[in-house]
């Protein structure tokens, strides 16, 4: 667990992630066209994704490359962190199945207790949205009913409420919202089912926009492809950075997707 404080004073939290495989373009795709992704152009996004987190006093932790599968990138999916417990996924995507394991020993450095998803169930990280001690799980072609119920039996007896959210226009349910400081979820509409279920919600102008990674009280991560959400966040008082994230944009990552806060 990381202790450090960051110049600010702030606890310094740990990143993980993984970089990209040889195989990046050939990752899953549900919602979109398969499109030439360039690896090169991959790889230099990841680096400066991940300097972005350095640059805030983030400890990154990388997890080995799976060269073996194309979307091990998206390391997201593989885990998720509640306080200092760790829930290892089991994605519903077959060939996404292997990423796990080798995610495991670098989770365990990091968190007090690990926990894992079981057969029959599935769950994804993309869908799991944590809002203060709301966690909100999409239920997608990726997670289902025995794993949002697995997730909540480990959730609710350490005190956070789980509301299933049902996801049918977008991969994960953080392909069509995420979360701000405050607690107001963002989303870009047409791909979200049900905005009524949030208590705070607030339109994006664009797709891309939908996913911001909280990097401080007042600091997200947005992707570059997002002008319009970026200058909205700014009227309401955030500091947005952007960074590129195109080549893993062609695959329906975003910037949530590159990474898991352990937090
Ligand atoms: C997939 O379909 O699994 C990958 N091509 C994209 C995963 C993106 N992950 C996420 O939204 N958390």
């Amino acid at each position: 667990m990381a202790t450090e404080q960051t110049a600010a004073g702030r606890p310094r939290p740990t990143l993980l992630v993984r970089p990209p495989s040889v195989r990046l373009a050939d990752g899953e795709l549900t919602h979109l066209e398969r499109v030439p992704v360039d690896a090169d152009l991959a790889a230099e996004q990841w680096q400066r994704y991940v300097e972005v987190f350095r640059g805030y006093g983030w400890d990154v932790r990388t997890v080995p490359a799976a060269e073996a599968y194309p979307d091990g990138v998206f390391v997201e999916d593989a885990v998720v962190v509640f306080d200092g417990l760790a829930v290892l996924t089991r994605p519903g995507a077959l060939s996404r199945r292997g990423e796990v394991e080798s995610v495991r020993p670098v989770v365990e450095g990091a968190v007090r207790e690990l926990a894992e998803i079981m057969e029959p169930g599935t769950l994804e990280g993309g869908d799991v949205l944590k809002v203060g001690r709301t966690v909100y799980v999409g239920r997608t072609t990726r997670t289902n009913a025995d794993g949002v119920a697995q997730l909540r039996a480990l959730l609710e007896p350490r005190g956070w409420r789980v509301v299933e959210v049902p996801t049918t226009r977008a991969l994960h349910l953080k392909s069509a919202v995420t979360a701000l400081p405050d607690g107001t979820v963002i989303g870009y509409e047409p791909l979200v089912d049900d905005a009524g279920l949030f208590d705070a919600f607030l339109p994006v102008p664009e797709a891309e926009g939908s996913a911001v990674v909280v990097l401080d009280p007042t600091t997200v991560l947005l992707s570059a492809a997002a002008p319009g959400t970026a200058d909205l966040l700014r009227d309401r008082g955030l500091t947005v950075l952007t960074t590129p994230v195109t080549e893993f944009e062609k695959l329906e990552g975003c910037v949530t997707c590159l990474s898991v806060r352990v937090r």
